[in-house]
């Protein structure tokens, strides 16, 4: 199986912890963004979108982060990380589209003005991004009240993505002091050794 990403991208890091957590073997092909290798035929032909993370599973591809976390974990079994019981997994299924829909977005501008776009950065898209979070983040602090992971009580698919999310919070230096839930999470979530074996190198 091979897998193509970028070490910066928080859309591969969630699908390499995946693999982590579950250990499946996987040979790591490095698409470098900056040099626009995304958008080279060879590439665009296993994903179209010119984006990383894509899948080549013994020919069969896929793209897609969250539709490749889902996949690996039917295939592998991984019921504790993608609950086979319906509403069980409705619940993961609410909290990947959380993610995908309100979370990544935000945390993906402040990160871009913040981190990437030097000279080029907008104060205002900054402040429009925390007071973005400002409004989703309380959802997961309430949610964690409830239970010790945002959709069960053992880790699912929906703590990677997050997981792999925030880590871009971290490198912008954003307080999560206010969510003292949420910090307590994301410390568990930190410790994995999934967290720490996919942290950027050789970017
Ligand atoms: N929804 C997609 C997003 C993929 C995505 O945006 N990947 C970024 C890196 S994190 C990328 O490849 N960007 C390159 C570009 O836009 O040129 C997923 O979950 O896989």
């Amino acid at each position: 199986m091979k897998l193509y990403g970028h070490p910066l991208s928080s859309n591969t890091r969630r699908v390499q912890m995946l693999c982590e957590e579950l250990k499946i073997p996987y040979e790591y092909r490095k698409v470098d963004l900056s040099k626009g290798e995304q958008y080279r035929p060879e590439y665009l032909k296993l994903n179209p979108n010119g984006k990383v993370p894509a899948l080549d599973d013994n020919g069969f591809v896929l793209w897609e982060s969250q539709a490749i976390l889902r996949y690996l974990a039917v295939k592998h079994g991984a019921a504790t990380w993608y609950p086979t019981n319906l509403k069980k997994r409705a619940a993961v299924e609410q909290w990947l589209d959380w993610h995908q829909s309100r979370l990544a977005p935000e945390v993906g501008k402040l990160a871009m003005h913040t981190l990437f776009l030097g000279a080029k950065a907008s104060p205002q898209a900054i402040e429009d991004a925390k007071s973005g979070l400002a409004k989703i983040l309380p959802v997961m602090e309430n949610a964690l009240a409830r239970q010790p992971y945002v959709a069960s009580e053992n880790p699912t698919l929906a703590d990677l993505a997050i997981a792999s999310t925030m880590a871009y919070l971290d490198m912008c230096r954003f307080d999560l002091s206010a969510y003292p839930r949420i910090s307590d999470w994301f410390g568990k979530m930190k410790a994995r050794p999934s967290f720490k074996a996919t942290a950027a190198k050789g970017a």
